[in-house]
């Protein structure tokens, strides 16, 4: 896929490199942009063929599994097929450099596929989830989920859901759907990180789905400096944007910084 350039001055990014440098208490909040460059669709971006009839307020929701299970799941196994094949890319592998080098980092990421992790960020607050493990919709038992790699390439649009090997009911995935809790726990250490934070990078995400959009204007009310990185337009006033594929600003960024 070829990705836009950088549309940034050299001023800003320097603005943004000292800002980075001087901060003892960095945060970053990631979205589905920050894999975009790893090959896998964003939520509100231009469609898959397949599923460019749906939007993701249409399949990520308990109604929507209970009404049509074997169309969700179908979705899911699609996606869980291209994170399988996906690697972390330059932006990834940027904030593991920053949280190497701030005396403080905290990456909160809304995404599911767990590239950072497997990029090498440590400190990770996951919001929303992770897609490569399934929970059982009667018991809750969770396991590793079951990948079909052919599913990237020739995806189906029904496939009944696989069924726990405990109690027979059917499986999700153990992400957060539109209307359903976040993780214990994860949502307060987020906002803590947010309150405290001198710096928040805000990088691929377009700020619509909340509790995670109300991050930004409290770090900002909070006193933090907010850089937003994104290949649209997406800063509020204050932030600071920086336009561009993050896999190509993030490592600008930490070469400008240290
Ligand atoms: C690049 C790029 C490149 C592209 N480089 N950039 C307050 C007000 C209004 C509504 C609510 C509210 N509080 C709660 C709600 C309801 C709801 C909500 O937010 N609705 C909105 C749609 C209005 N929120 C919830 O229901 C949440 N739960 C909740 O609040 O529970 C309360 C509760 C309390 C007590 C009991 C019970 C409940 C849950 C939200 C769950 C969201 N789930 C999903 C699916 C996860 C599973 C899955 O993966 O399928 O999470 S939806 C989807 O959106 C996914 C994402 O994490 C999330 C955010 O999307 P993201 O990451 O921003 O992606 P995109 O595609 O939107 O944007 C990508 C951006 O990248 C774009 O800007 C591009 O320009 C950019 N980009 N390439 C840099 N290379």
């Amino acid at each position: 896929m070829r990705l836009p350039a950088a549309d940034v001055s050299d001023d800003a990014l320097d603005d943004a490199a000292r800002a980075l440098r001087d901060a003892r208490r960095v945060v970053a909040l990631t979205g589905a942009g920050i894999s975009a460059d790893s090959g896998l669709p964003t939520f509100r971006g231009a469609k898959n063929g397949l599923w460019q009839r749906f939007a993701p307020e249409d399949l990520a929701t308990p109604e929507a599994f209970a009404r049509e299970p074997d169309l969700v799941w179908a979705w899911y196994q699609w996606r869980r097929a291209l994170v399988a094949r996906a690697r972390p890319n330059a932006g990834h592998v940027a904030l593991v450099e920053i949280e190497r080098r701030a005396p403080a980092f905290t990456l909160v990421t809304q995404n599911v596929d767990g590239l950072h992790r497997a990029a090498g960020s440590r400190n990770v607050i996951t919001l929303h989830g992770e897609l490569m493990t399934d929970r059982c919709s009667g018991c809750g038992n969770e396991t590793p989920c079951d990948v079909d790699p052919s599913f990237a390439d020739a995806p189906v649009e029904r496939l009944d859901p696989a069924r726990c090997v405990d109690c027979a009911a059917p499986l999700r995935p153990a992400v957060v759907w539109f209307g359903e809790r976040l993780p214990a726990g994860a949502l307060e250490a987020a906002a803590e990180a947010a309150s405290a934070a001198e710096l928040l990078l805000v990088v691929g995400t377009s700020g619509v789905v909340y509790p995670a959009a109300a991050l930004a204007p409290l770090a900002q009310r909070s006193g933090a400096r907010v850089i937003v990185i994104n290949t649209d337009p997406a800063a509020p006033p204050g932030m600071l944007e920086l336009r561009g594929p993050a896999s190509e600003l993030l490592p600008r960024l930490v070469s400008l910084a240290w």
